[in-house]
């Protein structure tokens, strides 16, 4: 089956069950109710370039507050400190605000588990530079809707394309997994990767330390380091 249909298909007999009287709801350009169909399940893509994928329940909730549900209308994220111009960005900017790409990418948690997981978001160094960051700026803070925070340095993001993922297994995230945006902090540890993202703010203070590196989790946050400093 061509990749394309493995994915639409499910969601197409999905639609046809749970909502046979609707007809169909624009994909053909028919006609639309004035009602979005409701109950249907997100179709995760669970296969990707011959790799299985974890789910997106998968994970463990074990945030700090536990999970946000953040009002995408009221939405900003915000990019502060050493910018020449402050700026705040709502959703839609976020996601068209940059190269976007798609990535498998694996989230290791310091508890003991992992999931592999189909990323879809927009290159971070891109919307950072929407602000005319300083050039004596090397360190992003992430700020998140719970009160989290966790940094990652700038050369970081640059060199490796880092995402603002929007999109995990072909599905938007669910608030559990940090709508609107959550980092994705390739071969750090998972508590570098900020859900609920609000705020990222540009400093030079190499001393900083976020939410977990406050409480002895190593500020690098490197996965084949070890994660106590
Ligand atoms: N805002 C916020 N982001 C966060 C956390 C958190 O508590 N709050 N926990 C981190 C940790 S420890 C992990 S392992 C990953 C994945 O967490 P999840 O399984 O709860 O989605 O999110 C990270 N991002
Ligand atoms: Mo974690």
């Amino acid at each position: 089956m061509k990749p394309a249909l493995r994915i639409f298909l499910p969601a197409l007999l999905c639609m046809g069950l749970a909502c046979t009287a609707c007809g169909p709801t624009g994909q053909g350009g028919g006609p639309r109710n004035a009602e979005e169909p409701r109950g249907l399940a997100p179709s995760e893509v669970r296969e990707y370039q011959g790799a299985d994928l974890s789910s997106v329940d998968d994970f463990r909730e074990n945030s700090i507050k536990g999970p946000q549900y953040v009002d995408i209308d009221a939405y900003r994220l915000s990019i502060t400190g050493m910018v020449a111009s402050e700026t705040a960005l709502t959703y839609d900017e976020v996601v068209s605000g940059g190269t976007a790409y798609k990535k498998v990418v694996t989230l290791d948690c310091v508890e003991g588990w992992s999931v592999d997981i189909l990323w879809e978001g927009v290159v971070l160094a891109d919307l950072i530079d929407r602000a005319e960051p300083d050039s004596n700026a090397t360190i992003a803070i992430f700020r998140s809707a719970d009160g989290y925070s966790t940094t990652l340095p700038l050369d970081y993001l640059r060199d490796r394309d880092i995402l603002l993922a929007y999109k995990m297994n072909g599905v938007e995230l669910p608030p559990e997994r940090g709508f609107p945006f959550q980092v994705v902090a390739e071969d750090k540890w998972g508590y570098k990767w900020a859900k609920w993202v609000t705020e990222i703010e540009l400093t030079d203070d190499e001393r900083f330390r976020g939410y977990w590196e406050q409480r002895g989790y190593s500020n690098t946050g490197d996965i084949d380091e070890g994660f106590t400093d």
